[in-house]
């Protein structure tokens, strides 16, 4: 398959989940019940849970994992699932808050599309007594402090997970004086800011040049003519490092378009679908899986206990593994 077949076909898919959940994530759920004595029951909770875009098959198989935990446990919660369509839309998210808050939901799981953009709304559902529980992209730690604010995080260590990735990446480049080049995801992001530092650390380790960093704010067109313009002025580089998987996309149609499909290595960081296809057909090297399905369980699990009064739970590091041509082999 071409990878401009591929990269149709992923966003494809990712537009139709997205649209499918979208008209779900209105669903209302009753406040109340009662028996048929006319006793009222307690209701269950409702939990919000807030994503990122969902043009992003990261999100899409995210909100999977949540809606198939929340049918496997329909008598203890209901779910609305809520996302946004461009990585860049801040505003979108703060007002996705602010609308849940309105709604009177129980609980918000959110992956905030900004480390620090999104700690006033989320104060002020704290105030109102909503469970907040980040997921993912971590809040701006500081900030929470200053503000006395607790909210715990569920996620991985992301500059870890980028570190294997580099490293994997360096023993493929080694022995030659190499130059390589970074597509950064949204810098005000804690884990764009994590894997940067991961993937620096490598090359440090390794004595590989880094010769130009940037962000593609995590998106794919827009690494796209990052990474054409990179080895156009940088035509001695022999990799790039994606801090995501959909910016790998744009990476493998730009090395592609610049005819350098053979002599330049990419790396991404997220594990979807297309970028599996890309590592078993040899354009990508490695990415790294960090189990997005399960990302948001947590989240939930830990907002449920919190709803029970069991407290505001730990941070929860969750797995990050790389994954190459071999481990996808041995599954
Ligand atoms: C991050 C995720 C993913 C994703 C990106 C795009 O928070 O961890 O790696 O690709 O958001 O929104």
């Amino acid at each position: 398959m071409s990878t401009t077949e591929l990269m149709g076909r992923a966003s494809l898919t990712a537009g139709l989940i997205a649209g499918l959940i979208l008209t779900n994530g209105c669903s209302s759920n009753p406040e109340s019940t009662s028996t048929a004595a006319g006793e009222s029951v307690p209701s269950k909770p409702r939990v919000a849970l807030i994503m990122k875009s969902l043009a992003n098959e990261f999100f899409s198989v995210m909100a999977k994992g949540a809606e198939t935990h929340q049918a496997q446990h329909a008598d203890e919660y209901h779910l609305v699932v809520n996302g946004i369509k461009d990585e860049r839309d801040l505003s979108r998210q703060v007002s996705l808050v602010e609308e849940m808050v309105a709604s009177g939901v129980d609980a918000i799981v959110i992956a905030p599309a900004d480390s620090k953009a999104l700690v006033p709304a989320l104060r002020r559902a704290k105030k109102a007594g909503i469970a907040v529980v980040n997921i993912d992209n971590q809040l701006d730690q500081q900030i929470l402090k200053d503000e006395n604010i607790t909210i715990p995080f569920v996620g991985p260590d992301n500059q870890a997970g980028a570190k294997k990735v580099g490293d994997f990446l360096a023993k493929e480049l080694a022995g030659e004086d190499k130059r390589v080049a970074i597509l950064e995801g949204i810098r005000t992001s804690f884990n764009a800011q994590q894997r940067l530092k991961g993937f620096e650390a490598s090359m440090a380790e390794a004595g590989i040049t880094i010769v130009d960093s940037q962000s593609a704010e995590w998106e794919m067109s827009k690494a796209n003519n990052i990474a054409s313009s990179m080895l156009s002025e940088h035509p001695e580089i022999s990799a790039i490092l994606a801090a995501n998987d959909s910016m790998a996309l744009g990476a493998i149609a730009a090395v592609k378009s610049a005819g350098r499909s053979d002599e330049v290595k990419i790396v991404g960081f997220d594990n979807i679908t297309a970028i599996q296809a890309a590592i078993k057909e040899g354009k990508v090297l490695a990415t790294a899986d960090q189990y997005g399905d399960q990302l948001a369980i947590f989240g939930i699990e830990a907002a449920l206990k919190e709803l029970k009064g069991e407290g505001i739970g730990e941070n929860v590091e969750t797995p990050v593994d790389l994954v190459t041509k071999e481990t996808l082999e041995k599954e």
